[in-house]
């Protein structure tokens, strides 16, 4: 074994920079990892604000049981069915936050590390700013993003500096601000540590340092002869860290049991969680309860998106969009399925956008009454344009309907949306209108009169995509289109699952099989096609012909234009299909379950040991890969078996499937299909109350996936963009294939101006770099997102991968203060009896002379009524009037600034233990005031680290780069 693999060894086993982070790896034993304290926090913080609206709202809250877990919070949130975004909205701040570790390893500020507190807290502070910015125009998949890189520094802190060694009990509140200090750093010149005595580092800190609280943090290096550390100061420790064998020898870090202040750990991670959730609240505070609940993907229903052609002849689909709108919206709000967000995208020619995003449903149906049908010149439209905006604007996992009546103009732009669907997991359904209606002429532009209906194989781009989203490309007369938008409203459900899917072109006589399991209701078959016929045949035999839809079975059955639609009595078992049909058709069954799964393919990372990253791209083809799948909703299920089933075909790789810990299972698939495939999940419910025999569940995505031999990577960047600036973002391609001229192309959803190499030259098996400049205009409003997608094209066209990158516009924030109150007055009788007298208190609250002014005032606490006006003298004041019952002695005002700083001012009307009826205790304080009840789960800790190998190979390589091998 060389030395590099040596050193690559005990870096596998000695640990992480920072707490560990955990996907799957083999060591780390029962440490906290990042993940563990990332998820404590997000379940307490989520608990809390679900209560918090609950008390509002005059209802009852239970507190699930410990630990918490995803699906308990959701059901204690009265929002069971969102279990599934709940838990994929913490996986992605988790990634984030684990990606920390992996692409800013070296970067000391990023973990507290070298004594850079300064920077450290300026990371945290514009992150935070920027979450929420984003928050604030409904971009929650940016927030998120952003959120799990500061948490990461965040958690940091409580590792490696001296804060627990201080004997401090609560976590350094001054950390998530930027107008105080965050203590007294020591000086460069000044000793912090001395030798650990032996193994033992238990008291290796200055007295005189712990006695003053004097703020230190452990040096780390790699390389042990240019090393940084000052005379006289603390190491990291552990044998990686090369400073550590220089005096004074060994470490201070707490990051797992067996680290050189190990004995700390377990108070530390306490710290690094309170710290979470008291970042997570500063959040809340700013967003409010609903957006930030929002933020963490719990929400009643999923999010409703339309892209509709605005151009000359779309009146007609205009006016039955406005229909199904206002009946989804009046039967749904209020219910478990009501739209937790509205996205509307109008295009036309040559304009499109912008994008509406709202949760309030008003909003939405005005936006969608003010549009009309006019212009659009020529036939074809821009619809891809719309579409790419609408994917980049909708959270994971949504169902987008497009409406048009043409072809896309913006073809150029195919593989962007193919890319943004992949990646964002979205459905995609086309209400295409016109390919056999009317043969309505219109005028264009230059005044000739033209035939614009489409011809049927102009469509056929509309049906590759909503193919590979796992959507339907539905052809009807625009007559017809009312009667078919019935699927938007069955689609609307958020518990929809999908069991079976296929498509087949050219048409052939096949025979599907599918597994109704018992938790499955509303079975519903979609078919689309000119001439499928078929014959369906259920559980117990009984079998029904396309010719005669009528029977037991049968709940409607109903077919229009292209598409098909039968509602089925949900009959538990095995159900088959025979298809017959000359043309192509798709087949899609779908019904409503709490059963459903997530999944993730995996990098294996090329070192020693291997572990994983989360791949946000298409895996490798030709090679072995693995997959992470979260079963959602199947507390005592297991799954049995998972296959890559070809999408067009019935080739398939069956998985070898390892449960980890919680939800999660590890599936390894010898190769990846070289053609378009879905993941078939199969599984087993012990549910003990019902039969031994209980039957299996099955599964599968929605939308297909693709591997290729390119890969296309980004470097990390900390994903703001400043208006007026631009930014460079360095990316690389590699190929596993043959060499040759590979074309780049460099889309951004904004329009915003970019510069890029049109093509790079790739060897065969090599890989090139390129750069894409990326400005966003000096007028682009702070909290913008912006997804630039970067795709490279292998010669011949057959072959792209991608990387799709999220920024937030962010204008430099110069307001850190916090809005303030004064009293102006209290009125009390409080009398013996509460429930006689009221009290109540005037307050103005203002955001000082440099402050960008008070934004929202919100009660967190009490139950009476308040009051807001701008004040008739200066419109910087804000006055507030609260009203309470004498039984609800306390009001805890929030008030928040434009930029997000959230302030809090706390009165109170106790009454003393004489019973007074005097106002005892008017107390005002500014500091943000938490919940009582803050119980924690005591969750037993996973199986542990960790992406330390992808880390160590990080190191690894990068010392082998550095040419050091030892
Ligand atoms: C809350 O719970 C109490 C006691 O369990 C019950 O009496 C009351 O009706 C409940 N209130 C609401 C709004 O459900
Ligand atoms: C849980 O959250 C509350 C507020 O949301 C906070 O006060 C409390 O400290 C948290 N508990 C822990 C252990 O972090
Ligand atoms: C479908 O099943 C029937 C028997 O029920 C069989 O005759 C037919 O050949 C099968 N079709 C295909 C394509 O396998
Ligand atoms: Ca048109
Ligand atoms: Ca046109
Ligand atoms: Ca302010």
């Amino acid at each position: 074994m060389s030395l590099l693999a040596v050193l690559c060894l005990l870096l596998l086993q000695t640990g992480a920079h920072g707490f560990g982070i955990s996907l799957f790896g083999l060591f780390g034993g029962d440490s906290l990892k990042h993940e563990d304290i990332t998820g404590r926090a997000i379940l307490n913080t989520t608990v809390q604000a679900c209560r918090a609206l609950a008390l509002a709202e005059g209802k009852n809250f239970t507190f699930p049981p410990q630990p918490f877990t995803a699906e308990s919070v959701a059901v204690a949130c009265e929002a069971s069915k969102s279990s599934k975004s709940f838990r994929q909205a913490i996986k992605l701040i988790q990634k984030n936050n684990r990606r920390v570790d992996i692409s800013r390893l070296f970067s000391p500020r990023f973990h507290f590390d070298n004594e850079e507190f300064t920077e450290g807290r300026k990371l945290i502070a514009e992150g935070l700013s920027a979450v929420k910015a984003s928050n604030k125009r409904n971009n929650f998949e940016a927030a998120r993003a952003k959120l799990g890189r500061i948490l990461h520094t965040l958690q940091d802190f409580y590792s490696h500096s001296n804060w627990v060694e201080m004997r401090n009990k609560l976590p350094n509140s001054n950390l998530i601000r930027s107008d105080t200090s965050i203590g007294n750093v020591a000086a460069k010149s000044r000793a912090t540590c001395r030798n650990c005595d032996g193994d033992d580092c238990t008291n290796n800190i200055l007295e005189d340092i712990l006695e003053e609280k004097i703020l230190t943090s452990g040096y780390f290096s790699l390389l042990p002869f240019f090393s940084t550390k000052p005379t006289g100061k603390c190491s990291h420790g552990g044998a990686f860290d090369q400073t550590s064998k220089i005096e004074p020898k060994g470490g201070i870090n707490k990051d797992e049991f067996d680290s050189s202040h190990g004995h700390l750990h377990r108070e530390a991670a306490n710290l690094a969680i309170a710290a979470t959730s008291e970042l997570l609240e500063d959040v809340r505070g700013a967003a409010g309860d609903r957006p930030f609940l929002q933020m963490m993907g719990i929400t009643k229903g999923k999010p409703l998106c339309f892209v509709i052609d605005t151009t000359g002849s779309m009146g007609d689909d205009i006016a039955a969009v406005r229909t199904v709108t206002s009946s989804i919206i009046n039967s749904k709000v209020g219910t478990e399925d009501e739209p937790s967000l509205y996205i509307l995208v109008p295009f036309n020619d040559p304009d499109f956008g912008p994008l509406t995003k709202t949760t309030d449903p008003n909003v939405f149906k005005n936006a969608i009454n003010s549009l009309s049908a006019d212009g659009g010149g020529d036939s074809p439209e821009m619809s891809l344009s719309g579409l790419q905006l609408a994917l980049t604007g909708v959270p994971s996992n949504s169902e987008i309907f497009l409406f048009t009546d043409a072809t896309a103009k913006d073809t150029h732009l195919r593989s962007t949306v193919t890319a943004l669907i992949e990646r964002t997991k979205s459905v995609v359904t086309f209400m295409i209108t016109n390919i056999l209606g009317s043969r309505r002429r219109r005028q264009t532009d230059n005044g000739q009169q033209q035939n614009s209906r489409m011809l049927k194989s102009d469509a056929q781009l509309y049906r590759d995509l909503a193919q590979a989203s796992g959507g339907q490309a539905i052809e009807v007369a625009k007559s017809e289109l009312l009667g078919a938008t019935s699927i938007i409203t069955e689609s609307s459900s958020s518990s929809l699952v999908t069991l079976l899917q296929a498509a087949r072109s050219p048409g052939k006589a096949e025979n599907f099989t599918f597994t109704v399991d018992e938790s499955v209701k509303n079975l519903t078959i979609y078919i689309t096609g000119r001439s499928a016929t078929f014959t369906l045949i259920s559980p117990t035999g009984v079998s029904h012909s396309s010719a005669n839809m009528t029977g037991s079975l049968i709940i409607t059955s109903k077919s229009v234009g292209n598409f098909q639609t039968l509602q089925l009595k949900t009959q538990v078992g095995l159900w088959e299909i025979k298809m017959e049909s000359a043309s192509p058709y798709t087949l899609k069954v779908v019904g409503e379950s709490s059963i459903d799964f997530l999944f993730d393919f995996l990098e294996v990372s090329q070192g020693p040991l291997g572990g994983f990253d989360v791949l946000d791209n298409r895996p490798r083809a030709g090679v072995n890969s693995s997959l992470r799948l979260t079963l959602i909703g199947g507390d005592s299920a297991t799954v049995t078996e998972v296959t890559l089933v070809e999408s067009s075909g019935s080739g398939k790789v069956n998985g070898s499937v390892q449960a980890q810990d919680g939800e999660d299972f590890l599936v390894q698939f010898d190769r990846i299909p070289s053609v378009e495939f879905v993941v078939l999940v199969k599984g087993q419910t012990s549910n003990t109350s019902s039969k031994a025999s209980s039957v299996p569940f099955q599964r599968q995505s929605a939308t297909s996936i693709r591997a290729s031999s390119l890969t296309v990577t980004a470097a990390d960047s900390n994903s703001v963009l400043v208006p007026g600036i631009p930014l460079s973002v360095d990316f690389s391609v590699a190929t596993s294939g043959a060499g040759g001229n590979f074309i780049i192309q460099a889309t951004n959803d904004q329009g915003f101006p970019s510069t890029f190499p049109s093509s790079l030259f790739l060897g065969t098996g090599g890989s090139a770099n390129g750069t894409v400049n990326l400005t966003a205009p000096l007028n682009t409003t702070s909290g913008t997102d912006v997804t630039l997608t970067i795709e490279a094209n292998a010669p011949g066209g057959a072959d792209t991968n991608y990387v799709v990158l999220r920024f937030t516009a962010l204008s430099t924030v110069t307001d850190f203060t916090r809005p303030v109150c004064q009293l102006l007055s209290l009125q009390s009788n409080c009398s013996e009896n509460c429930s006689l007298s009221m009290w109540s208190l005037s307050v103005q609250v203002t955001d000082g002379a440099e402050g960008t002014g008070v934004d929202r005032i919100s009660l967190r606490q009490g139950n009476g009524t308040m009051n807001t006006s701008l004040s008739a003298d200066n419109e910087n004041i804000t006055l507030v009037s609260y009203n309470a019952s004498c039984c609800s002695p306390d009001v805890e005002l929030l008030v928040v600034d434009q930029a997000g700083n959230v302030g809090s001012c706390f009165y109170t009307v106790r009454a003393t233990a004489d019973n007074s009826t005097q106002p005892v205790n008017v107390t005002a304080t500014t500091t943000t005031s938490t919940s009582t009840n803050s119980q924690v789960p005591t969750a037993t800790p996973t199986v542990s680290s960790s992406t330390k190998a992808v880390q160590s190979f990080l190191l690894c390589l990068s010392i082998a780069i550095l040419g050091l091998s030892f």
